[in-house]
């Protein structure tokens, strides 16, 4: 069964929208296998963000990444990492379709980095990548 991973970041915790994004999650049928809250340190975001080092927002990205607690999880089902990006829409919100998470929810905050309140992995790879680093415990 594929697997994905998907974060809520600090601006969707701060904003309540946990409950909301879950709730997508499943009532499009994906399988929530594993879910924690936890305060990122800096290596953990440096990591996960690790293809974007150098890029101007990068320092915005791991800085925002760090004010705030944010909930890991892992869904699961056929083809859920294309679906899981379909539901969170594009990465800039104020773009992102109506009907998809960052679409209805987001907007542009006029800040260094665009607060688009969910990650989702985009390939296998990178989701086997993202879980090991936020779901260590489950490799073991
Ligand atoms: P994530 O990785 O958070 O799911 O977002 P995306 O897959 O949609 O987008 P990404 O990896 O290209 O970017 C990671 C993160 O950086 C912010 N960002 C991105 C930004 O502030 N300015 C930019 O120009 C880009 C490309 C938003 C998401």
């Amino acid at each position: 069964m594929e697997r994905t991973l998907i974060l809520v970041k600090p601006d969707g915790v701060r904003r309540n929208l946990v409950g909301e994004v879950l709730s997508r999650v499943e009532k499009k049928g994906y399988v929530i296998s594993a879910l924690k809250m936890l305060e990122a340190d800096r290596a953990l975001s440096v990591r996960h963000y690790a293809e974007h080092e150098g890029k101007p927002f990068f320092e915005p990205l791991v800085e925002f990444m760090l004010s705030g607690p944010i909930v890991a999880v892992i869904a699961e089902g056929n083809r859920v990492i294309e679906g899981f990006r379909k539901l969170a829409g594009a990465t800039d919100p104020t773009v992102a379709e109506p009907g998809t998470i960052r679409g209805d929810l987001a907007r542009d905050q006029g800040t260094k980095v665009v607060q688009n309140i969910v990650h989702g992995s985009d390939s296998p790879e990178s989701a086997d990548r993202e879980i090991k680093i936020f779901f260590p415990e489950l490799s073991k």
